[in-house]
């Protein structure tokens, strides 16, 4: 697939500041720079996170009433119930908060709503099972803020509501206790990228505080926030960095029970970094709400004993493996479906429809064909008597405004920019097809409709040294807003010994100013050719290491070339 590059500007001046400043790589400046990093000393607070930049939780509206209200529970001995949803954020949130209650007060339960029968968010199933067993107080983690008519309901029933969450408030909100969200207009709290977990972090951190507890009893829980961070797609930046970067370290020294036993029954060897929470962790985590219940991976992340842990990885593994499987089934179907009907091939957009499709992946099928088609993308299935499904967007477009634009066909629909599911009667799903496509045809630019390589910096093939790849390395953990940094080098040759691997991966060996690098560009077997007119190359790649027989040598792993310009 031809990409557009995008070679990141910056400020000239500020990177030559800090390099002065620094005393490192211009290229490395150049980045940081980029990113916000523009000082001495926010660089010294950016390679040296320091748990004491993480913000006091009482800045947070609310916090106040939150700390109280529970600490009157306790007293009064009351029953309280911690809700979240079945998402690794919601999960590892409620096991946090449910391992801390229940360390301080016995009288504690949790309820993970079933993605299919009751959904995303608060449920009335999970307020009824409150009321039946005794609740007076839910602590709602990563949802709820949206939940005005239930927390209004569950106030009817006697019950009270604490929402800890991170998405974006409407104008009215729920009637809680206490809202602890820094989206809100009116909060003052410094930093406003928190996922749930680190929400319910702030308000446990809270908590100790009050009780004189050690930061022990909240440190021992920032393994499961860094997961959280890292599944949930939010900025890598401020305390999200703080937080994921300790985190991690905690997972390597003295990891949760649950995150080492799916760390071994995924098979990983060496020193946990965050792509293994993100493509090994979370999937897992993930896998039990799609396949089964969301409850086994609370019940996996609060275990006792790593024997315990084990039993529960073992059911989150196999969950993987079906939904794995359900997931390249039906990704070759769709495939196959578009192969089948060339009349789509010039289209604008994909819709696919199979009634015994698995709706625990349609999501994830949708992203798959994107790879391939790259354009919004709808796959639906049979659910009830219905048809239902779920959307993904190409970077640019708003998804959300396409399919609004087609309501005449649906029965529901909601979500965002970048995703979405809906609802329809089966027989509209052709005329659904039909209007989505007139839409996104309609609206969507030429430019959206090729996936774009955004570069950070370029150096030559001679600046890939071991000093530089550990500066490098010292600017983990990346996520949104501080991706691995991407490099581009121009007119390089190939030194003759670049080939094809398995048919499908590009073994590269380039030069240029006499230095030879090694590399490798996976799913790339379409580019041979453009290697073998012999003719200078510019190259987009990351460093990477690379270790065979022991020894260790950087590489770059090739993302895209093309034969240089002039
Ligand atoms: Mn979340």
């Amino acid at each position: 697939m031809e990409k557009r590059w995008t070679l990141i500007e910056d400020d000239k001046a500020t990177t030559e500041q800090l390099r002065a400043a620094l005393k490192i790589h211009p290229a490395i400046c150049k980045i940081l720079s980029q990113r916000g990093i523009n000082t001495f000393d926010k660089a010294k607070d950016f390679f040296r996170p320091e748990l004491a930049g993480l913000h006091e939780p009482w800045l947070m509206k609310d916090m106040d009433k939150a700390v109280d209200r529970i600490l009157e529970a306790f007293d009064n001995e009351e029953r309280i119930m911690v809700f979240g949803d079945y998402d690794v954020d919601g999960t590892t949130s409620v096991a946090m908060m449910y391992s801390f209650l229940k360390k301080n007060h016995p009288l504690v339960d949790f309820y993970i709503p079933h993605r299919y029968r009751e959904g995303y968010g608060v449920s009335k199933a999970g307020i009824d099972k409150a009321k039946e067993t005794g609740v007076t107080l839910i602590v709602a983690l990563d949802c709820g803020i949206k939940s005005v008519e239930l927390i209004t309901y569950a106030g009817e029933l006697g019950i009270d509501f604490i929402v800890c969450d991170h998405h974006l408030p409407d104008a009215e909100l729920p009637p809680a206790v206490a809202i602890l969200n820094a989206k809100q207009p009116d909060c003052g709290y410094p930093y406003k990228e928190l996922c749930g977990c680190g929400v319910g972090f702030k308000l446990i951190t809270a908590i100790a505080e009050v009780m004189g507890l050690p930061f022990d009893d909240v440190y021992t829980y920032i393994d499961l926030v860094a997961t959280a961070i890292a599944a949930d797609i939010v900025p890598l930046t401020g305390e999200n960095r703080i937080l994921a970067y300790y985190g991690i370290k905690k997972a390597n020294e003295n990891p949760n029970h649950g995150i080492r036993a799916l760390a071994e029954i995924g098979g990983l060897k060496k020193e946990l970094k965050i792509e293994n929470l993100v493509f090994m962790i979370a999937p897992r985590v993930n896998a039990a709400g799609r396949m089964e219940h969301g409850r086994k991976a609370v019940e996996l992340f609060v275990s006792e004993s790593p024997e315990e842990a084990k039993g529960f990885a073992v059911m989150l593994h196999d969950n993987n493996s079906d939904r794995r499987e359900a997931d390249s089934t039906i990704t070759a179907e769709a495939m196959q479906l578009i192969a089948d009907n060339p009349s789509w091939a010039a289209n604008r957009s994909t819709v696919l429809y199979q009634s015994h499709w698995h709706k625990g992946v349609v999501g994830i099928v949708a992203s798959r064909v994107i790879e391939s088609y790259y354009r919004p993308t709808v796959i639906l299935t049979q659910s009830g008597e219905y048809a239902a499904g779920s959307a993904r967007s190409v970077p640019g477009f708003n998804l959300y405004e396409a399919i609004h634009a087609c309501r005449e066909h649906l029965i529901g629909y909601g979500g965002h920019f970048a995703a979405a599911g809906m609802t329809l009667h089966i027989e509209n799903v052709d005329a659904f097809r039909q209007k989505f496509e007139e839409v996104v045809s309609a609206t969507i630019t030429a430019r959206q409709l090729v996936p774009e390589l955004v570069i950070d910096a370029e150096i030559r093939l001679a600046d890939i040294r071991e000093a530089f790849y550990k500066i490098i390395c010292q600017m983990e953990p990346f996520g949104p807003e501080n991706l691995k940094p991407l490099f581009i080098s121009r007119k390089v040759y190939d030194t003759g010994q670049s080939k094809l691997v398995k048919e499908e991966h590009l073994r590269v060996a380039l030069q240029q100013d006499g230095v030879t690098i090694y590399g490798i560009g996976f799913n790339m077997k379409e580019k041979i050719e453009v290697i073998n007119r012999g003719l200078p190359m510019d190259v987009v790649y990351r460093i990477d290491e690379n270790e065979f027989n022991g020894v260790k040598s950087l590489q770059v792993r090739v993302v895209d070339l093309r034969v240089s310009e002039e």
